[in-house]
């Protein structure tokens, strides 16, 4: 089919009016809303938007590990798109055991962005515990990592344990203020389980860490248990329930550095820009159609 010199002039002029919009749009994209997440490294993704939610299957969008949904929580607004509003009762998501990942904990990077002002009693953003003092993996909001592990408001405690059987454990706190109805940035990053090396990172910052045990976990297999996600998983049993709001949830299988968290931390796109980054390659198609 052959076109008039006019009409081929239009369809460039779209084109390229498209091409520079679509150039225009990543840019600023990139500009305002920092870059995309690290992903070397990355093993499972939770975004939580709800074009990744299908009736209870929540997707797993990075890895092959979809949670299931309990309870009722709600599709919210999230810190990046929509997140899952948790009730505090019975709401939580299961993301399974995640396969062959708990023999890596010994190195490992946990983040998610929480929002809630619950501070009467300590409560749980994730955790997985095994039978007997096996396996452990776990945030808990206003509890102390110190003797006891009371509750301690604007105290959080953060917690890994081997597969030894003896309760050998890291278990650490840093103090902050996260229950004040504004969202915030948590990373639990395990650096080097053995040495006892871990850093935890609040808003993108490293923060003070207190540690209250430091017995170099160094056994690591995978969880029986599945892991919780808005509540903890006890030895087969939901506890401490979380009330509040988490969204993009992610896990590494190795320490993230602080730049890393920095640039997850400041990322509101997760990894939506590589589709972006992709339009090129539709829009030769679109080109040769045209012509
Ligand atoms: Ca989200
Ligand atoms: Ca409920």
């Amino acid at each position: 089919m052959r076109f008039t010199g006019k009409r081929m002039s239009i369809q460039d002029h779209l084109v390229s009016s498209l091409a520079l919009s679509l150039f225009l749009l990543t840019v600023c994209g990139l500009s305002t809303n920092g870059a995309t997440i690290v992903t070397d490294g990355l093993v499972h993704y939770w975004t939580f938007d709800k074009d990744t939610i299908n009736g209870k299957q929540i997707k797993d969008v990075w890895g092959k590990r979809n949670g299931i949904i309990v309870g009722d929580p709600k599709i919210v607004a999230g810190w990046v798109r929509e997140g899952l509003q948790f009730d505090g009762k019975d709401d939580y998501v299961n993301i399974t055991n995640l396969g062959d990942f708990g023999s890596k904990l010994g190195s490992s990077t946990f983040e998610a962005w929480m929002k809630t002002d619950f501070n009467k009693e300590w409560v749980t953003l994730f955790k997985v515990l095994d039978e007997g003092c096996n396996m452990g993996w776990a945030i808990e909001i206003n509890r102390s990592a110190l003797a006891g592990f009371p509750f301690k408001k604007n105290a959080h405690h953060f917690y890994i344990r081997d597969a030894t059987g003896g309760c050998k454990a890291i278990a650490a706190e840093t103090e902050t203020i996260l229950s004040d109805g504004k969202w915030h940035y948590v990373a639990w990053v395990v650096e080097q389980a053995e040495k006892n090396r871990v850093q935890i990172y609040i808003d993108g910052q490293s923060s003070e860490v207190k540690i209250g045990q430091e017995k170099g976990p160094s056994k690591f297999i995978n969880f029986k248990e599945p892991v919780f996600v808005g509540g903890g998983n006890n030895r087969g049993k939901l506890a401490r329930p979380f009330p509040g709001t988490l969204d993009e949830i992610r896990i590494y299988n190795r320490p993230l550095n602080a730049a890393e968290v920095k640039r997850n931390y400041q990322s509101k796109l997760g990894l939506r820009v590589e589709a972006a980054l992709k339009l090129p390659v539709h829009w030769a198609n679109i080109r040769r159609v045209l012509n």
